[in-house]
């Protein structure tokens, strides 16, 4: 219940912002039973729909997307008018929502909350606001907008100019008339590009002042596409439930094509497709990789280029207008209508200010480096602090008298970007470390507001009154929010997203870029197991239950969703022939690799006939060092081109050929089949590697899971024999010996692919039980002195984790020289899955480094870079 002690009002929950996410939150609260007051600076109800009113501005989401979900009722009540709605509609539309929920009697407009203190003693925020009125709340949530507070004016003499001067973000209500006006417009983002058009319409000369070109794409706006509308209709639930579950927050299909590898025409029809579509989702989504590989991207980019070239008529505008500073998508696209045409027109100008910059904004005009203008009107669409500049701009201080600002100084941290360390009850709708502005805000606001609400209603049934996440919680989120960065090409662009807009920002990707599904994912799995990774209390006791939610790498978190979706068969419910046939489907599937300069198929003699070999050869002119390379598949599956594409990695990342080597496989034939093809094989490539193009005694002998297992006898037998001499072994997720007791084997049993049935199967048709303790099967168990240096790669969520670990102690106490890539967030299977797990690239391109130090032509360069990149600690 709302009270009213003096000038001090006291409720639960005190919210700041009555916008898309304020309305909700403060419905649902009040459902809850909560006694809630939120406070708006702005006249009205509309957050950025209420200042951002410069002509043109409407929403880049379609409409039919971009709009609330939470009741089927509002949503047969209202009607959009248009594919993207104009502001004056959506500002309509969230006024009609706060008078159908009765909403506006809680709230308090005209107002700003200024400042936020955590008052230990009765565990509640005191609030102070402009108006004077006090509040006391036991929950506070800023529902501020990501993009709510404009950048401060950093264009010199900006104050000195005795013309009109408008911001886009806070536009005159009465609107602006520049009918006649000489008219400059300073910024060419959304806001920019969405208001030229108009204000050229109008102005006698608009001139158009431009730093950076944005990639933009027609908007095609007009009545709401009927496809979307018929399947909305058809099914209302399950469109909404498919957004909640997309990446996005608009639901798209699954895209395989990957640029670098479809055809020209494939290329060409997916690109116009999209340019048609009008829809940025269309145009992010050209090609499945091009939010991560750069050849893709750069395929679809220029492919905007050409259209901006075919719209601008003057080449030197085109050109201008044409990005080359960031991938597509890496900073905000936009979508404009009749952005491009408008320079077309002959009283439109463009000005470069990376050529000529503005020295200075005059009394009559602006001055650049080259020339000095006159204007009537400035339009400054210079953007925003996105993400943090709201929830800063209010003094809030926690815990021990430190503030979120200075928190957050270098940088923000916090739990699933909804709470931080030190700021118990306190909750940010949207904030950094959550999809946010990579989503569809829609369905990103609903799924903060429902998190919120049932946490807290969940902390009254607890009986608790206070949440607080633990500092490893927040930690392991801040490493996964980073995890997801490193993977897309935002990272490249200096955007606001990456806070790279305003002077003495933290440069970081600000928003979550895993997903909207993968997020949903994440905090649902919180909510379930009972609000892991917080610190609740109450009059009756506390409880802490502490842990980090997401530990896989975002993408290989996504790989094993699709694949336990695919409800394949398990190998080990297999025949041996059925299990290889049906892994050569599935490798048939997966993108080939990276191009080397040769791939040769030969055969090499064995001990009991011909293996097959296929060779991998680098670039640039030979001899090359030498890698004898053996596959994976548990003794029983695989070829010499199974493992193809983390072999042209290899080939291509380290310089090396790489000998690729099929050996026989059991049940046919069993131990010790395998590791004597092997001890072959790596002979004979040493005898040869002239003929193979390689430099004689610069052999490195590598394999991944059984293959790992086979190099390394390989290596004993050599020491053993004096021949052949071999630089060093790579041993990546290798087999060494059969326990099934370790810790990484029942952790990570069951869900990451390699599971503990499957390695049972593998054993029991590779060897007799009695024969798993002999060092050529278990080469854990061997003596290990005088083995060559050894690269041992070690996965977190792998069965085989533990016995790697175990292999590089031993190594270690034997004296020989061992380099560990502990491999965080990854599986047994997933560095090997080329242009599919991005992360993985970083982890090959250590592998590929430290490869290098171990022969001697190489060593040296190799050495040094490999200095830089010290492995993390699993
Ligand atoms: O702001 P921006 P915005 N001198 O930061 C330039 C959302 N939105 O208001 O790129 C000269 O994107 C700056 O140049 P540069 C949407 O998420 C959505 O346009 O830094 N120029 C840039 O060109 C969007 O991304 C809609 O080199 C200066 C521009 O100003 C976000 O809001 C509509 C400068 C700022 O672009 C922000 O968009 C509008 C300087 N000193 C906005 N400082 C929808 O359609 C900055 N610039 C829903």
């Amino acid at each position: 219940m709302q009270q009213v002690e003096g000038s001090v009002l006291e409720v639960d929950v005190a919210v700041v912002g009555a916008g898309f996410s304020g309305l909700y939150l403060l419905k649902r609260l009040r459902e809850a039973g909560l006694s809630v007051r939120v406070f708006d600076a702005a006249g009205d109800v509309g957050g950025t729909w209420f200042w951002n009113r410069y002509p043109g501005a409407r929403c880049d989401v379609p409409s039919t997307d971009y709009t609330y979900s939470f009741d089927p009722e509002l949503e047969q009540a209202w009607s959009w008018s248009e594919k993207y709605a104009t502001q004056p509609e959506i500002l309509e539309y969230l006024r009609f929502v706060a008078n159908r929920y009765d909403l506006r009697r809680d709230i308090t407009l005209g107002t700003r909350v200024e400042a936020a203190v955590w008052d230990e003693a009765s565990e509640r925020w005191r609030l102070r606001t402009s108006g004077g009125q006090d509040v006391v709340c036991r929950y506070y949530v800023m529902a501020s907008g990501c993009l709510s507070v404009p950048k401060s004016p950093d264009i010199p003499g900006s104050d000195r100019f005795v013309g009109d001067s408008y911001w886009t973000s806070s536009w005159p209500h009465e609107g602006v008339d520049v009918t006649g006006k000489r008219v400059a417009v300073i910024g060419t983002g959304s806001s920019g590009i969405q208001t030229i058009p108009h204000l050229a319409a109008q102005a006698a000369q608009l001139t158009v002042f431009q730093r950076t070109p944005n990639f933009s794409l027609p908007a095609r706006n007009g009545p709401l596409p009927a496809e979307r509308v018929a399947k909305l209709a058809s099914d209302r639930p399950a469109y909404r439930e498919a957004a909640r579950w997309s990446l996005g927050g608009v639901h798209t299909e699954p895209n395989q094509v990957f640029g670098v590898y479809a055809s020209e025409e494939v290329r060409r029809q997916r690109f116009e497709d999209a340019w048609a579509a009008g829809e940025l989702f269309a145009i992010l989504d050209v090609f499945g990789d091009q939010a991560v590989n750069p050849a893709s991207n750069e395929i679809v980019s220029e492919m905007v280029r050409e259209k901006i070239r075919g719209i601008v008529h003057d080449p030197a505008t085109a050109e201008l207008l044409c990005p080359h500073d960031h991938p597509l998508g890496s900073k905000r696209c936009c979508l404009d209508t009749g952005y491009y045409d408008t320079f077309n027109q002959p009283h439109v100008r463009l000005v470069d200010l990376r050529s000529t910059p503005i020295t200075t904004v005059t009394e009559i005009g602006i001055d650049t480096t080259a020339e000095s203008m006159g204007f009537d009107v400035i339009v400054y669409a210079t953007g925003f602090d996105a993400m943090t500049g709201a929830l800063v701009s209010v003094d809030i201080t926690g815990r021990n008298g430190v503030t979120l600002k200075e928190k957050w100084a270098d940088g923000p941290s916090t739990y699933l970007g909804l709470t931080a360390v030190g700021f118990p009850n306190f909750f940010a709708l949207t904030g950094p470390g959550s999809p946010s502005v990579l989503s569809n805000m829609a369905v990103s606001i609903e799924q903060h507001v429902d998190w919120v609400t049932d946490c807290l209603i969940r902390l009254r049934a607890d009986g608790f009154q206070t949440i607080e996440p633990t500092p490893l919680a927040e930690d392991g989120w801040d490493q996964h929010v980073a995890d997801g960065a490193a993977i897309t090409l935002h990272q490249t662009a200096n955007s606001w997203y990456m806070g790279a807009n305003v002077a003495g920002k933290k440069r970081a990707l600000y928003p979550y870029v895993a997903g909207v599904d993968q997020y949903r994912w994440a905090c649902d799995q919180v909510a379930a197991q009972d609000y892991l990774g917080f610190r609740r209390s109450g009059p009756t006791g506390e409880h802490t239950n502490d842990g980090v939610v997401c530990q896989l790498q975002p993408d290989v978190k996504r790989v094993l969703d699709v694949v336990a979706g695919m409800q394949l068969p398990a190998l080990e419910t297999m025949s041996a022939p059925d299990a290889r046939a049906f892994m050569d489907a599935m490798n048939a599937a997966r993108p080939p690799g990276p191009e080397v300069a040769e791939i040769v198929d030969g055969v090499l003699p064995g001990p009991a006939g011909d293996l097959p070999y296929r060779l991998y050869r680098p670039a640039g002119t030979g001899p090359h060092p030498v890698v004898a390379y053996f596959h994976g598949g548990g003794w029983v599956l695989g070829s010499k081109e199974s493992d193809e594409p983390f072999c042209r990695d290899l080939c291509a990342r380290s310089g090396a050929v790489v000998v690729s080597v099929d050996y026989r496989h059991a049940p046919q034939d069993r131990f010790p089949a395998a590791a004597d093809d092997a001890f072959a094989a790596v002979s004979w490539i040493a005898d040869n590697a002239i003929l193979l193009g390689g430099i004689p005694g610069e052999l490195v002998v590598a394999g991944w899971s059984a293959g790992g297992n086979v190099a390394t006898v390989a290596c004993h037998r050599a020491r053993d024999e004096g021949h052949p001499q071999i630089r060093g072994q790579l041993l990546l997720t290798p087999a060494t010996d059969s326990d099934p007791n370790r810790p990484s084997f029942t952790d990570n049993g069951d869900g990451y692919v390699l599971t503990a049935p499957l390695m049972r199967w593998f054993w029991e048709h590779y060897c007799d039980e009695a024969q798993r303790q002999d060092p050529r099967a278990a080469p854990l168990h061997g003596d290990l002195a005088g083995l060559p240096p050894a690269i041992v790669i070690t996965a977190q969520f792998d069965p085989l984790r533990d016995e790697g670990i175990a292999y590089v102690e031993a190594l270690q106490a034997a004296g020989v020289p061992v380099q560990h890539v502990s491999a965080r967030g990854h599986t047994h299977t997933s560095l090997t899955m080329v242009d599919v797990v991005i992360s993985g690239a970083q982890v090959r391109e250590e592998i590929a480094q430290r490869l290098r130090t171990l022969f001697p032509s190489t060593a040296t360069v190799a050495a040094v870079q490999a200095a830089g990149t010290e492995p993390a600690p699993v």
